[in-house]
């Protein structure tokens, strides 16, 4: 029953005219960009700091710096941001970002022409522990309607959703809570709760959003962690009312047999992924993504053009993101910076006519 009238529900509200969300904006450029054979590309947290940067003063800062734009000469058309600390109403986020600064961002970057993407790694509400703390398998449960923390989450939520609505209708946001929920690296994960739970957990979250909080503009990514073939993929997925897009985060990891086998594996697994993906997508009719990749500090100097292009090129997807060049951090980048020797084939890759970023 819920499930008929949640899908019979769209953005048009009364008897009026049905009216266009920036979600449906959203919707069409996503659809015309894989009906082109065109993959957007994003990069995490890239307007607010950078490799050995970030913004000070916010408030007067015009926002033009970005590593992506350094070397490639353009923004990239997705920008990536993390709500880790919202729910506490913490002034800045889990990896130093003012909200204030978060919110000109996402809002400039959607003026720009870009698109905007929010991730969220919440403390433990069970635990006060932060969202890998992975010491009990109760924190789902507890935060459900009729658990011990089910309030509390219920104002971490609101938090949340203030937040994004404090961003604005017309800035339309790829949302994807709840995210790599196959691995137990979060107290969200795969052996922290049971599928029920985990889908309940996103369901209540949409619904909260959605319904109670009346947000038009969120576009909802379902972006398990990879390497887990479709049956599992599919284990906790939370039903196609609340689901847009089908992402997949996928990250190349080197092992004791070295680089050149690391990149190899990584190519052969995204191609395996993207294949799974592909049929659901076709089967669900959502769009998908390669919701985060990337390769920590980028050792290999042709990466982009030699590994991430040729695993995702043959491939439908929207976007692929890489994850956050930390200000704090020298060797925790996933994304070129002006000075960096591998810089040149980021270039390369960002010239390919099949690969777009934001032209202003
Ligand atoms: C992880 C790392 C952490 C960061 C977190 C949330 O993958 O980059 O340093 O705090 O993402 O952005």
């Amino acid at each position: 029953m819920l499930l008929t009238a949640l899908a019979l529900a769209c953005s048009s509200c009364g008897s009026g005219e049905p009216v266009e969300t920036s979600k449906d904006r959203l919707t069409q450029r996503l659809y015309a960009w894989v009906n082109n054979g065109r993959i957007a590309y994003g990069h995490q947290d890239d307007l607010v700091y950078g490799h050995a940067w970030k913004v000070e003063d916010w408030e007067a800062d015009p926002l033009d710096r970005s590593d992506i734009k350094d070397v490639a000469g353009r923004y990239p058309m997705l920008m990536g941001f993390d709500l880790g600390g919202i729910e506490l109403a913490d002034s800045c986020n889990l990896d130093g970002v003012p909200f204030g600064l978060m919110r000109k961002a996402a809002q400039l970057h959607a003026q720009r022409g870009g698109v905007v993407t929010f991730s969220w790694h919440p403390r433990n509400p069970l635990t006060g522990g932060d969202a890998w703390d992975i010491s009990s398998d109760q924190v789902v449960k507890s935060i459900l309607p009729g658990g011990e923390k089910a309030a509390e989450f219920n104002l971490w939520l609101r938090r949340a959703a203030d937040f994004i609505d404090s961003i604005g209708p017309d800035v339309p946001i790829i949302f994807r809570p709840w995210h790599e929920n196959l691995g137990s690296w979060f107290w969200w994960g795969g052996r922290l709760c049971s599928a029920q739970e985990y889908q309940e957990l996103y369901r209540h979250t949409w619904l909260y959003f959605n319904k109670e909080r009346g947000l038009t503009n969120l576009y909802w990514c379902y972006s398990p962690n990879g390497n887990c073939g479709p049956e599992a993929y599919m284990s906790r997925y939370p039903g196609d009312e609340f689901v847009d897009i089908l992402g997949v985060d996928t990250y190349e990891y080197v092992g004791p047999d070295g680089l050149e086998e690391a990149g190899v594996r990584y190519s052969q697994e995204i191609r395996e992924q993207l294949t799974y993906l592909t049929a659901l997508s076709h089967e669900h009719q959502k769009l998908m993504c390669l919701s985060e990749t990337g390769l920590e500090g980028i050792p290999d100097f042709h990466w982009w053009t030699e590994r991430l292009y040729p695993a995702i090129k043959d491939f439908s997807i929207a976007y692929v993101l890489t994850w956050r060049n930390a200000w704090d951090k020298p060797g925790h980048f996933y994304g070129p910076w002006k000075g960096f020797e591998g810089a040149s084939d980021f270039k390369a890759f960002s010239e390919l006519e099949d690969i777009f970023f934001l032209d202003e």
